[in-house]
Formats: C-alpha cells, structure tokens, sequence
C-alpha cells in the first residue's frame, strides 16, 4: 500500500506535550457588538500618551472571563451574545535566546484574530480546531499584551452554517500556551503499527527546518527501542521496523507507549498505542478481531453549568457517564472535541469516531466553504492522527445527494485519506427510509456513501418517523456489504415525567423506553450492523428547542438529564450493551 505522510505546517502537534506556560486564567474582556474595537484600537491596552488624549475603553477596571471558558456562562448578559467579544490580558515573559516562542490556541470559537503588542500574528476560523503563532519577533522580555478580537457570528458560507442543533458558545474555549522550542524542532509526526500488521511501527517525523542529514531519534523506552533516522532535503524522516513483544491497544484494554523523539537541543514525549483497524465484511475490526461499536455520543458540554466541558476534570465527566453506561466507543458530536477528552478516552480504551462539524445547510456550491471544510479535516487530523483511539474520521452529518454536494464530499474524502490512510472513513446519513414495495429500509442513491468504508445511519424511528410496522418484522437493505453503524436514534423525554408510554407528546420516560425498546429490536434484524449509537448521553443546550415546559432550550434526548439524572432508558441501553 503506498505510505502517505501530509505535513500538517501550521499546527506544532502535540502542544500539551511541550509544557508551555499556561496563559489561562482571568482575562479583561468588552463586549464590542458593533464591531468597532479595530478603529479603536482595542488591540492595545489604552494609556493615555499625554494630558490632552484619552481613551473611550479600557480593559483594566472592567469586567473579567476565565480562559479557558465560553463568554455565555459566565456573564448573564452574554448567555445569547452572538457578535464581537475582545478579550485581553498582559503577561510576563523571559524569552531565551535563539529559540522560537509559539503562541498556541487549542480552541477559540468560532473565528478571531489575535494581536500581540498591537501587532495582528494570526486569525483563525473554526471553532474546534488548534491554531499557533509564531511570535518570536514581537515578543519581549516583561511585559506583553496579549488581545483577541473573537466573532461567533454565524455565517451562511461557514462550517457550520446557519443554524445547528447546539450552543453557540463563544470565546478562548480552549487552553492558551506559550511554548518556546528550538529553531530546529519536532513539528509534526506520525507514529503508528503499519497497516495491517500485528508487530511493525512506522514513524513519519517533520522537522521545523527543510535540511538533509540531520539526526532524529525515537525511543520507546519500555520496548528497548531505540532508533535514528535522517531527515531528508524536506526536513523529513521515515522509518520502519518490526518491533518485538509489543502489546496493542485494544478497546477497554487500552495499552499506551511512552515515546520520546530526540533532534538536536529538542525533545518531546508522548503517549502513544498501536492498533490495527480495518473492515472486515460487515463488521470493524481492531487486531484483526471484530469490535461491535457499542458507542454513545456527547457534547463538548456540562450541561448543568450550561457551559463548554475545557478542563481535564470535565473530560473525567463525559468519559466516566460513557464507561458507565457499558461503551466501548464514543462519537464526539459534532467537532473535534478538547484534546483532555480525547486523550482521556484513549487512556480509558474507548474507540472514538470523530468527525468535523459539517452539520447539514452546508453550502456545498461554495469553494470557500470546500477550503474551509479541508482545512477543518486537516487541522483535526494533524492535531489527533497519533491516537490510536480515533477509528474512524466522520467528514459530514446528514447531507443529501446533489451534484455540487457529492463534488464537495468525495473531493474532501480523498483530501482526508490523503491525510491519513490508516484509519476508516464514515459519516451520518439520514437519507434512509421505508420502501414499502420491497418491504424494507433502503438509502436513497448516493456515490458518497457507497465511496466510505462504514456508513453512519441517523434514523429516529418512532420520533421523527413513524413506524411502518412492528419493528421486529422490519428489514434493512442499507449497503449489506458494508458495516453500517446507526450513529443516532432516541427521542426525547424530560427526566422525571412518566406514564403514557405511547404518547410522544408527553415527553415522558416511559415513551422514551418503548421507544429503545422498539428500535433495539429492530436492530437485531440488521444483518451488517456494526454499531449502535444512541442519541445522545446528557440533555443539552440548543437553541432549536423552544418548548417552555419540557424543553426550556434544551435537546431532551439524552440518557442522562441536564443533571445527570439517570432517565430510565439509560437502565435499557445499559443492559443491552452488557449483553453484547
Ligand atoms: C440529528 C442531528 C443531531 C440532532 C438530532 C436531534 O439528526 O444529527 O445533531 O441533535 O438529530 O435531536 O434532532
């Protein structure tokens, strides 16, 4: 199989691994709705030059957010702010000689650009993916100033789009570093078993420089391993070898590597497992043994803080409630979640689906939105392609097939596998339904997903589709030759109302049980299913969700309530998957 490597050159990877300096914390913040601060000047910090100047802002006096943190928890005049938010802070640096300093963002939402001293070092769009600039010509020694002009207004041609069904938080939702490197560096690697191998790890390493010869080496202390490789005239360097005694990762019997990657004065560690995953007929294999995908899908939420999850602890939350409910998978819906999540849930042994929030109303016909799309793939996939977790690489949610749509999604497929070829690609359908003539579920015609190698069904049977018969006698002709996944299905039911089990309309937990129960049975008659994930773990915030009563702007699908409250088809999800 031909070996790819993309250089992902605008992301450091690994970035926790580089123990910066934490620039989180209380940040000066003002609320700039008509969007008025660059004329302004809110990129500096306002001291008057003279007796006769003076400034119409200020940040110090005013009021404070914490970073990382969205603007909308933590301000009650700012729960539905969409529009122009600066949030600034000094900050103290010691900037040592002959190293380059990298400003780096895990996550700002959704667009920005950042100053330094005054001075623009970068702007970024999309509100899950990480982003760094190289500041070593602006820092200086003491005091800085750091700003950030942040902008979560929607936009049609934007990913997502105009509307979605989820929180529209914004602000440094994510971790803020200085990290300070060598010239030379370690930008970006690849470590991973080769494909279809049981013993053979392949290492694609990236310096920061183009030069030829220079040494890099690749430990892996508790293999014995110890290797060098020599860069090539693009600052590239490849190797493999069969490595013996290697244990693999699998699900829930997660193994995970310390490997460190020595160049010059560099050094960086990282924890990394090995697994092989592949189809095998209709099912997903790990090892070469078939994984029955029992997933669960959350957001990027703490829903009775009505706020983004940012911190390792609220990682801790989201991951525990999954192992508790019996999954052996997670689909983070629908970004590219933290990186505390991420590598938590590979600690934990979860498989995870992860995938870009191409969440339907995407203007397909726009090339602006292809690019912003490909750049979305490719920041997710620069920052997570060395977690092993990570199976699948979801590059859409419920889209249609038109000419200008299937353009855009296999173009943007072959930009991923190009990215990465050793992992699966997927993505959610809703285009399945009832063809009463041949007495069967069928997808409607669409190249997209007949190119993918497993296919994502979102179907709210007995919710937004009616039954069409009793669901044990209901067949599924939906691509059998490959595995497919029912990556949604629930309803909606708020936590502690109860009785009238066949009422939808009373959003009672006793409907919501019947409802499992129905579609559990049905999904024992899919014959190339591969998965099931329910929709969704908690409650959360949306604004699509207007009922005042049982919604109150919140999604009521969850399993768990708005506070956790086990709802009674958590007990029905939880048995069937320990039967699995
Ligand atoms: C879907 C979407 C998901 C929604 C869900 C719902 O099909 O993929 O984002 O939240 O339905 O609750 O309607």
């Amino acid at each position: 199989m031909k070996a790819v490597f993309c250089i992902v050159l605008s992301l450091l990877v690994n970035a926790y691994g580089r123990g910066g300096t934490d620039l989180g914390g209380k940040w000066h913040y003002i609320i700039d709705p008509f969007d008025v601060g660059l004329g302004k000047g809110l990129m500096m910090d306002a001291v008057p030059a003279d007796k006769h100047s003076f400034f119409e802002y200020s940040y110090t006096g005013g009021k404070t957010l914490m970073v990382p943190g969205d603007w909308n928890h933590q301000d009650p005049e700012l729960r539905w702010y969409e529009g122009v938010l600066w949030e600034a802070r000094h900050f103290a640096a010691s900037p040592s000689r002959g190293k380059r300093q990298i400003l780096y963002f895990a996550g700002v939402s959704l667009r920005c650009d950042v100053f330094l001293n005054g001075v623009k070092v970068v702007s970024h769009e999309g509100a899950f993916t990480p982003f760094e600039a190289d500041v070593t010509e602006l820092i200086r020694e003491g005091d800085n100033f750091l700003a950030v002009r942040v902008d979560n207004t929607r936009h049609p041609d934007s990913i997502p789009a105009l509307s979605f069904d989820w929180w529209n938080y914004g602000g440094i939702t994510r971790d803020v570093f200085l990290i300070e490197v060598p010239e030379v560096h370690v930008r970006d690697y690849f470590i991973r078993l080769q494909k279809g191998e049981k013993d053979r790890i392949v290492a694609d390493v990236q310096l920061s420089v183009p030069d030829e010869g220079l040494q890099v080496g690749i430990e892996i202390p508790r293999l014995g391993f110890m290797k060098t490789l020599r860069t090539d005239k693009n600052g590239h360097a490849r190797g493999s070898w069969k490595v013996r005694g290697l244990e693999r990762w699998a699900p829930l019997a997660p193994m995970l590597y310390e490997v460190t990657l020595f160049c010059g004065e560099d050094r960086i560690s990282d924890k990394i497992g090995f697994r092989d995953v592949a189809v095998d007929g209709t099912a997903v294999s790990v090892n070469g043994t078939p994984a029955f995908l029992k997933c669960i899908s959350f957001h990027e939420e703490i829903p009775w803080e009505s706020r983004r999850a940012c911190s390792p602890e609220d990682a801790s939350v989201l991951i525990d409630a999954a192992l508790e409910l019996g999954c052996n998978a997670i689909r983070l819906a629908h970004y590219p979640q933290n990186e505390h999540i991420v590598r938590l849930a590979e600690e934990k042994g979860l498989l995870i689906w992860e995938e870009i929030p191409l969440w339907q109303g995407i203007d397909f016909s726009s090339r602006e939105t292809f690019r912003r799309a490909a750049t979305y793939l490719e920041e997710m996939v620069g920052r997570d392609r060395n977690r092993c977790a990570i199976i699948l690489w979801s590059i859409s949610n419920e889209t249609r097939p038109s000419p200008d749509r299937n353009a855009f999604l296999l173009d943007l497929l072959e930009e991923g596998r190009a990215l990465d070829a050793s992992r699966l690609f997927t993505s959610a359908f809703d285009g399945v339904h009832y063809d009463s003539d041949a007495a069967a579920f069928r997808i409607e015609d669409d190249p997209f997903a007949a190119s993918l190698d497993v296919v994502g069904i979102n179907k709210y049977m007995g919710w937004y589709a009616k039954w069409p018969g009793d669901p044990s006698s209901l067949q599924w002709e939906v691509l059998p030759d490959k595995p497919l996944v029912i990556s949604e299905f629930g309803c909606e039911a708020k936590a502690g109302i109860f009785g009238q089990a066949d009422v939808a309309w009373s959003w009672s937990e006793d409907y919501q049980v019947s409802l499992y129960r129905d579609n559990l049975e049905m999904f024992r008659h899919i014959e190339n299913l591969a998965g099931v994930s329910p929709w969704i773990l908690f409650d959360f915030r949306s604004p699509f969700r207007q009922h005042p009563v049982h919604q109150d702007y919140y999604n009521r699908k969850g399993l768990l309530s708005d506070r956790g409250e086990k709802k009674k088809a958590w007990y029905v999800m939880n048995e069937f998957y320990r039967e699995k």
